[in-house]
């Protein structure tokens, strides 16, 4: 095993690698950016080095500034975490070259499985089913046209650098194609400097489910069930949850069987993602593959009992897995809620800022993966995720249970966050039901801004103002008149939205 690894991230996942670290008696190095001087992950690690100004271009995104710090440091390996650097393979690239192991695959498999069309090729060359469209670039939009009419309206123009949903564009029909096409090649002109698209048929209402795999340098694979990851925003994962409750046990065989396919085609090594959509009659189809840890991990490792950090850590170490496919049993059910300083009355409007006040929801089958504490600035440089919360139960009604009671818990001032969001998914019917598919949330939120008063009766609303304003004034009595700044025409909504987490907060008045 290692004896000091660099992580080379921030937040709530550096903060989850250094105790993965702890566990493992590995020395753990942070680096932080000058506006993360106090962040969590640098007060748990080890020792910690700065890396140069907030601008991520300008300190997480260096390389020679990570690979400087592993070297001055002593450190033997990098854990990328994810985003940032982790799926750079000119980063794994610099590790091999520095003699330091880099916890991830190979540049090369990265390289292979990362494009989204060379990762076409070998689903097709590996016969995982792929959705009908083209496997390369395509020249025009003339050519554009005659391929959509051989595979037939519906089609999907996708950037082939693409990702979150950028240069992308579903068209309906012929007529609405030249246009499409413009839009898309621009946007992915602008978002990754390579205006270059692909076709696939496009799917209505399919559900966003991935195949976690492990895989270690003894060619030995295995994968560890499904995330169902449907409920996303504008291309962002809100909820995931493990199992998908639309999973059988034969499709999760055979999708990850064709997930194993594909990472043994591509040399891969270390933790990926296969993420595969599904339809209503569940057939599946190859997506992409993510060459990294991701974010929604913990519903895995609530499921299976396994620790795929200390998993990573092991197999870039060298070590064999130490089970096989047969004895990797599913037990129960996980749901992960993504928690962000953001407005979900304000269009979801980011809320960086500090954190005056909060309080953790703990108890049977309930874990917080958090980067964060009362008295810290949330900055405003970064994605402004504050933790994931994750519940496990013994099905998923209990998991169901547990997260709605675990989210009555959850409490933070001097921030906005999205914990309302979650209350009402989770009291929604479709979500209970599991009936739920890529668009789902959009539609939701949609039917919602369309009722008058989406938390039932107007009793309940005014009992919820009063509170609401009482809080609010018991909040200002106790705080430093930091947050006291709240214009009059402001206040009425944020009091309403607040009112919950401030009253959990209450103490009794004298
Ligand atoms: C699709 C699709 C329908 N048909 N491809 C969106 C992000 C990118 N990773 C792939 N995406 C989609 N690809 C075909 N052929 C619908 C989506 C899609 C989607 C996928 C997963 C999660 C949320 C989504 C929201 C809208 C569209």
């Amino acid at each position: 095993m290692f004896k000091k690894v660099v992580i080379a991230n921030r937040g709530e996942i550096a903060v989850r690698i250094v105790r993965a670290c702890r566990e493992l008696g590995v020395q753990a190095v942070a680096v932080y950016s000058d506006v993360d001087r106090a962040s969590l992950h640098v007060r748990l690690a080890d020792e910690a080095y700065p890396i140069g100004p907030a601008p991520s271009r300008e300190s997480y995104l260096v390389i020679e500034k990570i690979i400087d710090v592993a070297r001055s440091a002593g450190c033997d390996a990098i854990h990328p975490g994810y985003g940032f650097l982790a799926e750079n393979p000119a980063l794994a690239r610099a590790c091999v070259d520095a003699g330091i192991t880099f916890i991830g695959p190979s540049a090369s498999a990265m390289e292979q499985l990362g494009s989204k069309t060379a990762a076409r090729h070998i689903a097709r060359d590996v016969g995982a089913p792929t959705v009908p469209g083209t496997l390369d670039p395509i020249e025009n939009a003339d050519e554009a046209a005659k391929i959509a009419r051989e595979i037939d309206f519906p089609v999907i123009l996708k950037a082939v650098a693409g990702g979150g949903g950028k240069g992308m564009r579903s068209v309906a029909s012929e007529s609405a194609l030249a246009s499409a096409w413009r839009d898309a090649a621009s946007e992915a002109q602008n978002a990754f400097g390579d205006a270059r698209l692909y076709m696939e048929k496009y799917l209505e209402r399919p559900r966003h489910i991935e195949i976690q795999v492990l895989a270690d340098h003894h060619g030995h694979l295995v994968y560890l069930g499904e995330r169902e990851c449907s409920v996303q925003r504008r291309h962002q994962k809100v909820i995931e949850e493990a199992p998908s409750p639309f999973m059988t046990p034969e499709l999760r065989k055979a999708m990850g069987e064709a997930a194993m396919k594909l990472a043994r085609a591509g040399n891969y090594t270390n933790a990926g993602t296969v993420e595969f959509l599904v339809d209503a009659q569940r057939n599946f189809y190859f997506l992409e593959m993510n060459t990294r840890l991701q974010v929604e991990h913990p519903v895995t490792e609530m499921v299976t009992s396994l620790d795929l950090v200390k998993l990573q850590m092991r197999i870039a170490a060298g070590e064999p897995l130490p089970f096989q496919q047969e004895e990797i049993e599913l037990r129960g059910h996980a749901i992960e809620c993504r928690m962000y300083a953001e407005d979900p009355d304000n269009n979801f409007f980011p809320s960086p800022g500090k954190i005056l006040d909060c309080r953790v929801p703990a108890g049977p089958g309930i874990r917080l993966d958090e980067g964060i504490y009362a008295g810290w600035t949330v900055p405003n440089e970064y994605d402004p995720m504050l933790g994931k919360l994750i519940a496990w139960g013994g099905d998923r009604r209990e998991a169901m249970a547990r997260m709605r009671r675990a989210l009555e818990e959850y409490y933070a001032s001097g921030i906005k966050t999205n914990v309302s969001l979650f209350r009402r998914i989770l009291a929604s019917a479709d979500f209970e039901k599991g009936a739920i598919y890529t668009r789902w949330l959009d539609d939701f939120l949609g039917a919602e801004a369309g009722t008058e008063s989406r938390d039932g009766g107007e009793q309940e609303a005014q009992a919820e103002h009063a509170a609401a304003i009482a809080a609010f004034l018991w909040h200002t009595s106790q705080s430093d008149g930091a947050n006291a700044s709240t214009t009059t025409a402001t206040a009425e909504s944020q009091w309403k939205s607040e009112s919950r987490r401030e009253q959990v907060n209450r103490e009794p008045q004298q």
